[in-house]
């Protein structure tokens, strides 16, 4: 996509240190309590915004107004009129792409490229469930309790949905939380990140001017511990839909028990990468790459342990060095940056933490892993691709989500091995193969115990497939038809027609 203006200059107009307010019933306002969140460019540290620092005073108005209008204008909407206005918003964020990937960039760092290219993931989200939701139904059911009395369901949406999401996505995570909520009739209140909250903010004026009505989609920015708990805890709130840390996720079904909210959780993960010694290489070195470091390794699915058949380890540790060196390091903002900053300075120190553990638990330091230089990485939250070989399967940085752009290379001798360690972790996000063995492909995706898995690429997401993972990765799929089932109740009904 060809940009009309430097992005920078884009970048600018729209945030320029001032005060952006939060969406609740369709008006822009202040926290209660009038305290602000400073929102910085992780790759220079300079202030892009001020948020509202929204308390529980704000997010129970906002549930308030969600609910209101779940019970009032929303409920009048037809299956059709829904439809209308989840594809006015799919054509108002197509007129504003540019403009909300400038954002995100400047929020949150991902390079510009990357952010354009999820306009299917996101775009055609709206567009896949504004389909959905003309194709809602329930079912007529025979009972063998008398002839003379019609048993059928239908399909109602559960409430208010609170949505609680992170800094790594914050227009994808928006719509894939939004989309499905106004396809079955479901009103919301979204608490972004407190690192990157001001795309969701542009978002919800957007939904408003395709004719979402107000109190339909509200936006709380705030902490975690402040808006985000209230919001997880509130009473009033039917289901709460979450991407995050599974140490939060797990917060948050406690904290939904109390009241039996439905819950779906999108949490860590540790993915393995198979790469057996018949893959094509050229093709594996720069997807397993970049099965990490795009987005520097914030991404819940990044393929962190990579397993790499032994006969072919030391070839493959060699080209993956060099891509990894040869990938350019920069401003998100900047053309043909490849690797933009970490979000900030606590998740950076974080991820070198990881990177000294490695080295004393006696993995070998291939490259990377030290802080870029120059003018162009002053203040920012840069760190250089690492890629560590002879990681054993017990060592810190083979276990733990790092969310940093560190590869773990293992080696392994047969299939039947690198499947039971591969499956060795809490988590069960995503898995990844390559292999030009169509029976070896596909043995071990019947093996992997994941929510997604790839043969010979990885990282494909797409509006009409269930993405999800299992064990500590957490429960529900956001994606396909699956996830609209979990934004509706089934209520059965019975007629006597005698
Ligand atoms: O995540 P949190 P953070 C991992 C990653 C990262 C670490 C911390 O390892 O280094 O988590 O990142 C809100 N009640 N992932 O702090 O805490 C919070 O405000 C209700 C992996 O960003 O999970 C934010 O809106 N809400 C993950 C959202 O939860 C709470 C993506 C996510 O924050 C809350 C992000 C609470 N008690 C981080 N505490 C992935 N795998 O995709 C926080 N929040």
């Amino acid at each position: 996509m060809t940009l009309t203006r430097d992005p920078h200059q884009i970048a600018e107009t729209l945030y320029h240190g001032q005060f952006c307010p939060m969406f609740i019933d369709g008006q822009d306002v202040p926290a209660y309590s009038g305290a602000v969140i400073e929102v910085k460019d992780p790759a220079s540290g300079r202030k892009l915004a001020e948020v509202p620092r929204g308390g529980a005073r704000d997010v129970d108005q906002a549930v308030d107004a969600a609910r209101r209008a779940f019970d009032g204008v929303w409920s009048t909407f037809t299956p059709y009129d829904r439809q209308e206005v989840l594809l006015r918003i799919a054509d108002l964020m197509e007129r504003d792409w540019e403009k909300l990937c400038v954002s995100d960039t400047a929020d949150m760092g991902l390079p510009l490229a990357r952010t354009l290219g999820n306009k299917r993931r996101v775009i055609g989200m709206l567009r896949f469930y504004a389909g959905q939701a003309v194709a809602l139904h329930g079912d007529v059911i025979e009972n063998s309790i008398s002839q003379s009395m019609l048993s059928f369901t239908t399909r109602e949406p559960v409430g208010v949905v609170g949505a609680i999401i992170p800094w790594n996505a914050p227009t994808a995570a928006s719509i894939w939380k939004i989309a499905p909520a106004l396809a079955t009739g479901c009103t919301v209140v979204l608490k972004p990140s407190e690192d990157a909250p001001l795309t969701p903010l542009m978002i919800a004026r957007l939904m408003q001017e395709a004719g979402v009505p107000d109190g339909v989609v509200n936006v709380v920015t705030g902490t975690g511990r402040e808006a985000g708990a209230r919001l997880a805890e509130h009473p009033d709130v039917n289901k709460v839909v979450f991407t995050g840390s599974t140490a939060t996720g797990k917060t948050i079904a406690r904290a939904g028990v109390e009241n039996l909210k439905r819950i779906t959780l999108e949490l860590g993960g540790k993915s393995p990468l198979i790469i057996c010694k018949d893959a094509d290489l050229d093709k594996a070195v720069p997807v397993a790459a970049m099965a990490v470091y795009a987005h520097s390794g914030q991404i819940c699915i990044a393929g962190s342990r990579l397993f790499v058949a032994r006969e072919i380890q030391d070839e493959f540790i060699e080209k993956l060095a060099a891509f990894a060196r040869g990938l350019k390091i920069g401003h998100g903002l900047d053309e043909g940056t490849d690797l933009g900053p970490l979000i900030n300075a606590v998740q950076t120190e974080k991820v070198e933490d990881y990177i000294a553990k490695g080295k004393a638990e006696g993995a070998r330091l291939v490259t990377g892993g030290g802080r870029p230089e120059g003018e162009g990485f002053a203040g920012g939250n840069f760190l250089e691709p690492v890629i560590f070989a002879d990681v054993k399967d017990e060592m810190t940085i083979a276990r733990e989500e790092i969310f940093g752009p560190v590869i773990s290379v293992l080696p392994f001798d047969t299939m039947e091995e690198v499947v039971t360690r591969a499956n060795a972790t809490p988590y069960g996000l995503a898995a990844g193969i390559f292999t030009r063995d169509l029976g070896v492909a596909h043995r071990t995706v019947k093996k992997l115990k994941a929510g997604s898995v790839w043969v010979n690429m990885y990282h494909a997401i797409d509006p009409a497939v269930p993405f999800g993972g299992l064990k500590m990765s957490g429960y529900g799929k956001e994606g396909g038809v699956e996830h609209l089932q979990a934004y509706l109740d089934t209520k059965a009904v019975w007629i006597q027609t005698e």
